[in-house]
């Protein structure tokens, strides 16, 4: 019989964690490891054509189904094109690992073909990261990556040569047998009774909202109703929030509704729950903060916090509810709503496919959102595709909207698309994707063929990077550098062995989309938009926006773009 060899053992480990698949591209070193893997009846080799897609896939595999994904990559330049969509799983925090194929060990550090430090270039954007350079730390170092990615949910980046994944194996199987640590975390009943005196002591109340309230809707719906309070969502929190809730008053910050905006400046208490919702200017200066969060070093860290509290959001809402009093005044909570349902008119005014010649991308947006299925996973670039989706598309509980929403990396739409369809394969998946973000990473178009992905890319064509165009803008300086001389994408994709189509009037946006939408493979709809959807009007000056960047300035785009300066001459100017 032959022996185990370190490789296959990495294999059993993976197995055993209930891994069902590895993006990535093989090479030389990680030749030992991708024969392992051939020889695996559960693990699936997902071929992409740049590493960077295979961990954007990984941690959107990761996101969706809470569970250990896997990417790999071959040594040096192999597993280094990962780094950028490792970064984002890790701010993301999703579980996911890496593995990091690394040259000869007898050749590390002599400066040997292909050579790098994985320690090192990874150490940045994971929890734990190891070089195995013997075979007793195996199984042991994949362990605790695995744990590590899990526990602390992040990435974890296992090093490993490609000789010593060639070697004998000494332990016999993986050690571990236990299912992911789901632990249940409150905060102390002193805290929570503190907790209650505080908010029982306000009337003029505002939520809000993070990813850190998945799982708990109801209990934030009981809490809302108990407090009167209006609920702002921040982005990452939009698909697990925004649905069945009768306070919702849409997403605050520069992409946010003003509605939001208001209903946070205009509380006597804010309360935070689950969110890192980074634009500090956002927050209100005089209101009493109060924060819950499952991880304490998140707490005041985007701005001053009265009262802090370390808790998953189901527990502690739950130990809370019943020590809260209903509040008798609703007037905050009607007028946010009040203001929230003449933003929200506003912006579906916008949203309109019969104005002429032009195709306005939140008309593209919309329909989208009314054609998709009620389950659908969409996912969208960073660009001015980011504002379509969350300002256009309705979440309902099923529905999962992914981004590079902490990262904020270009070219995440298609990859994240791949590991969304690759890991539920009867889902429908809609990438919504920048004409520059498809460009960056449009190998992987062929990733959809090869695989057999239905994923439907919906392309906003705008031939420019418009939301940097709309940076410069607001900064007062010319743009520059932001054309696309752009091919036709819909001829790409047919060359590609994916249906190619375009949309030329508002009149054809409805038909392609549903025609692809409809079609059993992968599919392409190439849509030209006006380049300066949101126009910033001149009044805004260059003393006023002078050293700010867009996300500095104290201000809501709102559907065309003047509300930018009126809030931006409030702050700028006081
Ligand atoms: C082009 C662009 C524009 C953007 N504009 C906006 C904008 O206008 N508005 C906006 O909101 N965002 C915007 N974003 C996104 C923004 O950068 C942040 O990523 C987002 O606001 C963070 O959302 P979050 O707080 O829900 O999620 P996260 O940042 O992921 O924070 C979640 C928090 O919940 C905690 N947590 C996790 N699980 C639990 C649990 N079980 N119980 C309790 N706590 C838990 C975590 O520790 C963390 O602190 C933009 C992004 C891009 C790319
Ligand atoms: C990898 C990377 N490079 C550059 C940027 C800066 N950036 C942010 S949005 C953007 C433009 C995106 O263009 P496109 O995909 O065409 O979307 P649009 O805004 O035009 O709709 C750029 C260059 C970034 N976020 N990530
Ligand atoms: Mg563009």
């Amino acid at each position: 019989m032959t022996k185990n060899k370190v490789a296959d053992l990495l294999v059993d480990v993976l197995e055993q964690a209930g891994v069902e698949r590895i993006y990535g591209v093989t090479g030389d070193s990680l030749n030992g490891i991708a024969d392992s893997i051939r020889r695996s009846e559960q693990i699936k080799w997902i071929h992409v054509r740049h590493e960077e897609a295979a961990a954007f896939a990984a941690g959107a595999e990761a996101h969706l189904t809470g569970k250990l994904a896997v990417c790999a990559g071959s040594s040096g330049p192999g597993n280094l094109h990962l780094i950028n969509g490792l970064y984002d799983c890790y701010r993301n925090r999703v579980p996911v690992l890496a593995i990091a194929a690394q040259i000869p060990s007898h050749e590390i550090g002599s400066g040997y073909f292909q050579e790098t430090r994985p320690e090192h270039l990874f150490a940045q954007c994971s929890q734990y990261c190891e070089l195995v350079s013997q075979p007793e730390q195996m199984p042991r170092v994949l362990e605790i990556a695995i744990q590590s990615a899990l526990a602390r949910r992040g990435v974890s980046v296992v090093a490993l040569p490609g000789d010593v994944a060639l070697r004998d194996a000494v332990e016999k199987g993986p050690r571990l047998h236990f299912p992911e640590p789901k632990p249940t975390v409150c905060p102390s009943e002193e805290e929570i009774k503190i907790l209650a005196e505080v908010l029982n002591r306000s009337k003029k109340i505002t939520i809000l909202g993070g990813a850190g309230c998945a799982g708990a809707h109801p209990e934030l719906i009981e809490l809302a109703g108990k407090l009167n309070a209006p609920i702002v969502h921040a982005m990452r929190g939009k698909e697990f929030i925004e649905y069945d809730n009768p306070f919702d008053v849409g997403m605050t910050g520069l992409l946010g509704f003003s509605s939001g905006y208001y209903a946070m400046m205009n509380c006597e208490t804010l309360l935070m729950i689950g969110t890192d919702f980074p634009y500090t200017q956002f927050f209100p200066k005089d209101a009493t903060v109060v924060q819950m969060d499952l991880r304490g070093e998140q707490l005041g860290r985007r701005t001053k916090v009265d009262f802090g509290f370390v808790g998953d959001t189901k527990s502690t809402l739950r130990a809370l509810l019943p020590k809260l009093e209903q509040n008798q005044s609703d007037a905050h909570l009607k007028q946010s709503l009040e203001h929230y349902g003449k933003t929200r008119a506003a912006l579906n005014d916008l949203a309109s496919g019969d104005s002429g010649k032009l195709i306005h991308p939140q008309y593209i947006a919309r329909v989208l959102d009314q054609l998709a299925a009620k389950d659908t996973i969409f996912t969208c670039d960073v660009g001015t595709p980011t504002i379509w989706a969350a300002r256009y598309l309705t979440m309902n509980g099923k529905r999962r909207l992914l981004g590079s929403f902490t990262h904020g990396s270009m070219a995440n739409a298609l990859p994240q698309a791949i590991g969304a369809q690759a890991s539920h394969p009867g889902r429908q998946v809609i990438s919504m994707s920048g004409d520059g973000g498809l460009a960056m990473l449009m190998g992987d178009l062929l990733s959809l063929r090869q695989h057999q992905l239905p994923v439907k890319v919906i392309v906003f064509k705008n031939d420019s990077l418009a939301f940097v165009e709309l940076e410069m803008k607001a900064a007062g300086i010319l743009g520059f550098a932001t054309d696309l001389h752009n091919p036709s994408f819909a001829k790409i994709a047919e060359g590609a062995g994916v249906l190619g189509l375009t949309a030329e009037t508002p009149e054809q946006v409805t038909p392609r989309i549903a025609q692809a939408l409809k079609h059993e493979g992968p599919a392409l709809v190439e849509i030209p938009v006006p380049r300066q959807e949101l126009s910033i009007p001149p009044t805004i000056s260059y003393e006023e926006a002078k050293g700010f960047s867009l996300f500095m300035l104290k201000a809501v785009l709102n559907g065309r773009g003047d509300e930018i300066v009126n809030l931006a001459r409030v702050n700028l100017l006081r």
